[in-house]
Order: C-alpha cells, then structure tokens, then sequence
C-alpha cells in the first residue's frame, strides 16, 4: 500500500491555502470577485480536497487585462531571454516533480507511478522543447508576430501536461495566457502558477481562473483575447467554434476520439497484447487518442482475446498513491456513471462482456478493466467515446476491410497498426484517416512532433515546428530585406 508519509508535502500545500484558493492573476492568489465557489473531490476516496472559485465576469475581465498588460514587454523580450524563462520554468517542474506528481494523482486519481514517470517528466520536456524554439524565434519565425492574449481551456484526464501543451509554445512565442484547467482537475495548474511566480516569471504572463463550463464560456466570448486553445469534448469544441465564428478570434480545437488498434495475423501477439493494456487502460482508459476500438484478424481473434482476459486479469486496480498499481480512480462520479450506461448499452445492442474479476477500493469511483467482444460497427459502444476503461473488439479478414472498419468513424485522431510485415503495416498506416499512426507501437509522444486531429477530432497541432505557428501570425510587412539590384 501507499506509505502512509507519501502525500504529506502535498498536503501540506493544501493547508498552506487552507484548502480555499482564488485566482492567480497578475502574479498573485486573488479572491474571487464572484464570491462563489465549489468543492473539488478526491476521486479515490470521494472525500473534499480543497474549494475552488468560480470565475465570472469580473475576474476574466482582470485576468485578460493582466495578460493584455504584460503582453508588450513580454513579447519585445528578445527570444533568447524568453529561453531562459521557460528554461527556469523547465527546471522548476523537475525540482517540484514530487509535489506535483503527488497533487496530480490525489486531484484526477490517475496512479502515481504514471504522474511521477510520464506527465511530469514530458511536462518539463515540453518546455525544454519550446525554450529551444525561443531561442530560435528571430531566425525561424522573422516574419511571424505572436497572436497576443490567448485563452486556454484544458480537460481534466492529464491535467498538468496539457497545461504544458498549452502554456509552453504560447509563452515561448511572445504570448501571454489565461488558463482554464478543468473543475475536476484545477490544482496542479494553481501549483505551476504559484511555483512560476517563484521562478520569476513576470507577473501577468501567465493568468489562472478556475471554474466550470460557465467560466470557460466567458474567455470564449471576451472581446481582448486574440485566440483560444481548447482540449475537451467534441460538444463543446462544436460550440467554441460557434461562438468564436466571425469575432476575428484564431481557434485550435483537440476533441475526441475513437482510435482503431488494428491487429493482423502476422502480429507479435504478446506484444499487440501490452499495446492494448497501454492502448486503453493506461490512465482508465481516459486519453483522447485511446486505442478503443479493438480490430482484430478474425483467424487470430479467439487466441488474442483469451490472451487479453489473461493479462487483463493480472492487471492492478487500487488507490492512486500506491506504486504497484496499474489502473486508479475514475475522474468523477459523473464519468463513472458515464461508462456504466454505455457498457450496459453495448450489452443490450448484443456485445459480450468480459470483466476483470478485480476486487475495487471502497468509497471512490473506479471501475474494471473491461473487453467487449462480438461488437458490431452500428452498436453505439463502437461509435461513440466512452472514456474509460473499456476497449470494444470487432473482426476483420482483409487490410481492405480493416481500413474501411477503422475509417468508420467522425473522429481522426490517432491509429495503431500491428504487423510483422512492415510492408503491409506502412501500406495500412497510410490509408487510416488519423492524425497520428502508430505501428507495432501505442500512446508515443514527443514534444517535437505536432499532435492533433483529422476529421471531428479537431483542428490545429500541439507540439513541434507545426506546433509553434500556431501562437504565431504572418506580420503584415511579410518579409526579410529585398536584395539590392545589382
Ligand atoms: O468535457 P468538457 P467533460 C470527452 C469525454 C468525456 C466527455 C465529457 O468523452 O466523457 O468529453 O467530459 C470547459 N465554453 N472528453 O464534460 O465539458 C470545461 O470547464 C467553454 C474528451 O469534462 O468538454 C473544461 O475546462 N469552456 C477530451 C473543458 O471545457 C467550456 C477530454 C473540457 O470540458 C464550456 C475531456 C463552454 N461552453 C473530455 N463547457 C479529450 N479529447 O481529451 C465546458 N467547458
């Protein structure tokens, strides 16, 4: 079990804030104007872990004048000396690793071993990455201008490392920033802001408001902010895109997804076994490019899945603090309701349910690791994000059948393609209508390379050079000195 010493850091900054916390606006913990606040919950044990304020009108406004205020001097800074500052930033988020792994898996209920080992460390490799593009930013970008004050909405299932996502290129390009973090999940960004502040980020630069969707509403419509930056459900992307139509607003949108894992009989089939364990159950199945539709070569399907229950079995299920497990707490009881409604549905529509026969914590929200087998492409299991811990399986006998299967979908987000064939594997992968293909291998990130969607999961690339335009537009004098005619 978890030492009983382990979250005792962590706590300790809870209290430091008597677990009630305001804005960070302008370099500093504000009360919010609104007065009204909400509990946020540990999802492991339902208990309350600190009151968060909810943003209205008047803190937005504040927090976009901070931001608009500290914009000039922030984006005349030469990019070498906006290096150092996400530098500083970099090295901030190693130094506090601990605390910040610790808050992340108590607030979301993900396990520790994955906030210490992979959000954490590809955090602060997001922002070495972006000070690298800083520092280039008068050679690679001369003609590029920063957008300006850019809202950024974030979603609760990697907290810390979307913030990363969206913090490091804006900043790193001249922009300054009011964040949202979602309202399940808003405690590591207020960590970030205070433990910035401490490195010496100028104040302004970086502006947190917490709330719910109301709030996140208010940033979308503000008339000061150049560009918004979401991560979230494909509904609320759809109403972003509305209201943002027309205002002269720049948009980049990261929605969901519906990713095919597709398997051929040629596969290493332990090897495409733990792909799928990583595929869905890697952070309870939360993570918008999970692999959750399971395609499988019919003459291999009855071997994989006996393989996969196996396996499936061994998987642990317990409270997030505890380094042996494998899979933690659901975010909220409003998910794990979520889950248990579309894993009857697919029941219903005729799918076959296999569960892992796991005993589960008491009190919180969590849920077992979960295979449907028999699946249909019409059932609404194989349609629709279900964001959790359970991956749908259906079968194929050609390539040409599993690319028609795994296009079958609105959302384009990412594609996993297993084959010993290589051939056959890049012929497939070049087809799959998805942002990102991965072959003989799942759930690969690098701050280098440029993450997003095709189709309904969205528009706009996170990470890399493609990535950093993105907080950039063309300056109208377009260009570098004319040559002198000779
Ligand atoms: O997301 P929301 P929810 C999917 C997943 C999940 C479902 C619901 O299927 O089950 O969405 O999750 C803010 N204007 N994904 O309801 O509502 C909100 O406060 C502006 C996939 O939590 O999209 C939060 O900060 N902002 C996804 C953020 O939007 C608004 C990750 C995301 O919340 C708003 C999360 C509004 N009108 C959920 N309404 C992924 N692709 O990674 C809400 N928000």
């Amino acid at each position: 079990g978890p030492a009983p010493e382990a979250d005792t850091e962590a706590r300790a900054w809870l209290a430091r804030h008597n677990g009630d916390f305001g804005h960070f606006i302008g370099g500093a913990f504000v009360k919010s104007a609104s007065a009204k606040s909400f509990d946020t919950f540990e999802p492991a044990t339902g208990k309350v872990l600190a009151k968060l304020a909810i943003g209205d009108q008047s803190d937005v406004d504040a927090a976009v004048a901070a931001a608009r205020k500290a914009q000039g001097a922030w984006s005349k800074l030469p990019g070498h000396a906006r290096a150092r500052y996400l530098y500083a930033l970099a090295r901030t988020i190693q130094k506090h690793g601990r605390l910040i792994a610790v808050v992340e898996a108590i607030d979301n209920g993900k396990p520790i071993r994955e906030t210490r080992d992979i959000d954490v460390p590809l955090a602060a490799r997001h922002f070495y990455h972006h000070a690298g593009w800083a520092q280039l930013q008068e050679s690679e970008f001369a003609d590029h201008a920063p957008v300006g004050v850019v809202g950024q909405i974030i979603p609760w299932n990697f907290p810390f490392l979307m913030l990363a996502w969206k913090v490091a290129p804006a900043l790193a390009l001249g922009n300054t920033v009011v964040l949202k973090p979602a309202e399940f999940t808003s405690l590591t960004a207020l960590l970030f802001a205070e433990l910035a502040a401490a490195a010496g980020l100028p104040p302004g630069v970086l502006n947190v408001v917490t709330g719910e969707g109301e709030t996140g509403a208010l940033i979308v419509d503000h008339g000061d902010i150049d560009k918004i930056a979401f991560t979230g459900s494909t509904e609320v992307g759809r109403i972003i895109r509305e209201r943002t139509a027309g205002s002269g607003k720049s948009l980049t949108l990261e929605l969901g997804g519906k990713s095919p894992f597709i398997v051929f009989d040629d596969a290493d089939i332990d090897g495409a076994v733990e792909g799928v364990v990583d595929a869905i159950w890697f952070n309870q199945g939360q993570v918008c490019c999970a692999g959750s539709r399971l395609l499988v070569h019919e003459g291999i399907a009855p071997l994989f899945h006996k393989r996969l229950k196996r396996r499936m079995q061994n998987l642990r299920v317990g409270l997030p603090l505890d380094k042996a497990i494998d899979m933690g707490a659901i975010v909220a009881p409003v998910q794990l309701s979520r889950i248990e409604k579309l894993v009857n549905q697919g029941v219903s529509e005729g799918a076959v349910l296999h569960q892992a026969k796991i005993d589960l914590p008491k009190g919180g929200s969590f849920y077992p690791p979960t295979l449907l087998s028999g699946v249909q492409p019409t059932f609404i299991v194989a349609t629709e994000e279900i964001f959790g811990p359970v991956v749908v399986s259906m079968t194929f006998r050609t390539p040409e059948e599993a690319i028609q299967l795994a296009n079958h979908t609105r959302y384009g987000l990412a594609a996993s393609v297993w084959s010993e064939t290589i051939g056959l594997a890049l012929n497939v992968a070049a087809k799959l209508q998805a942002g990102v293909v991965w072959v003989n291998a799942t759930n690969l990130f690098d701050a280098g390379v440029g993450f997003g969607g095709k189709k309904e999961s969205g528009f706009g690339r996170e990470g890399g050079k493609e990535g950093a335009y993105e907080y950039l537009k063309p300056k109208a004098w377009a260009g570098r000195k004319p040559r002198a005619a000779i």
